[in-house]
């Protein structure tokens, strides 16, 4: 895919979630690898300029810059290489990086998988591939779960999880979003378990508007509460204490403003879940406490953090 497009897309969420958005950054680097320029130094500050646009594209999944600054490091590594050696090496690795992004959810989905029990009643918010993956998992091990899942506003990405999980057999049952509270007690919820788009060096979540609620009431219910995320969404940004942007998007989205004339009106489209809500986190690494998450940073990233 190239980059123009990507970045289109990434805007618009025509590719949204935070593994999709961090595979198709990939793509998009890899396209400008293969773009004509004469020297190694060209290439590189093609992918600098690109990488900017695609960082510039939607501020708060961390996936994204994680994504672009690992395949710039790549990059920068290989500078004194010719052109065309350069090209070769640095697509190569990008599609290794591609892989290594799937087989991580496919390993995820199988660690996942084993932390829900025949019988569960699940929870989850907004669409999550890493979430649908494990419950997916769990079906195919022939666990019977019942999925709840919120319809998400305002954008109704828990129109997709309803379908992608139904038509692979799954029993679902859709709520509004301020139905949380009240299910988890008519329906008896065992788990909550929602993907992320930031976990931040301290174990708080960045995750779809209206998390950090849910979590407040699984708390009160004393349900677990589990988030599932590869490491590429952890932020290395966060050791150095920058706060992640929480996104703001059109306020059409939510409703035509003229007709609720002089009323101003908000849309948030992410919140910050504390890491006290949070009971653990499923990585391609494990599972592991919130509070662990700054050892995975530093094991993953060392101290090469970049901006
Ligand atoms: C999507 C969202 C998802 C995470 C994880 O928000 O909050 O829970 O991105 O998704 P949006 P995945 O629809 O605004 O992008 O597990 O697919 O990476």
């Amino acid at each position: 895919m190239d980059l123009e497009s990507v970045v289109k897309k990434i805007r618009e969420m025509r590719i949204r979630g935070a593994l999709d958005i961090a595979i198709a950054s990939a793509s998009a680097m890899n396209s400008v690898v293969e773009k004509s320029a004469k020297t190694t130094p060209e290439l590189i500050s093609n992918l600098r300029k690109a990488g900017k646009k695609l960082k510039s594209a939607r501020p708060s999944a961390v996936s994204l810059p994680n994504s672009v600054n690992y395949i710039l490091y790549l990059a920068d590594k290989k500078r004194d290489l010719r052109v065309d050696e350069f090209r070769r090496e640095l697509s190569s690795e990008i599609s290794d990086f591609i892989k290594e992004q799937k087989n991580a959810l496919n390993k995820i989905s199988e660690i996942g998988s084993r932390l829900i029990d025949s019988g569960d009643v699940i929870l989850t918010h907004c669409n999550s591939d890493t979430v649908n993956g494990i419950l997916k998992r769990v079906w195919k091990k022939r666990k019977k779960i019942h999925v709840i899942c919120t319809e998400t506003r305002p954008m109704y990405q828990g129109h997709i999880t309803a379908r992608e999980l139904s038509s692979y057999g799954i029993p679902v049952t859709m709520i509004i979003d301020s139905a949380v509270h009240h299910i988890m007690k008519e329906l008896k919820v065992d788990k909550v378990m929602v993907g992320a788009d930031t976990v931040c060096v301290n174990g708080d979540l960045i995750n779809k508007i209206g998390t950090s609620q849910i979590a407040v009431c699984a708390k009160e219910q004393d349900i677990e509460f589990i988030v599932a995320a590869e490491s590429i969404k952890f932020s290395p940004l966060s050791i150095t204490g920058k706060i992640v942007e929480i996104e703001k998007r059109d306020p059409k989205e939510i409703i035509d403003p003229k007709k609720l004339k002089g009323v101003k009106i908000l849309n948030p489209v992410f919140d910050i879940t504390n890491s006290e809500y949070i009971d653990m986190i499923v990585t391609e690494f494990g599972v592991i406490p919130p509070q662990a998450s700054y050892n995975l940073l530093k094991e993953k990233f060392g101290w090469g953090v970049q901006a």
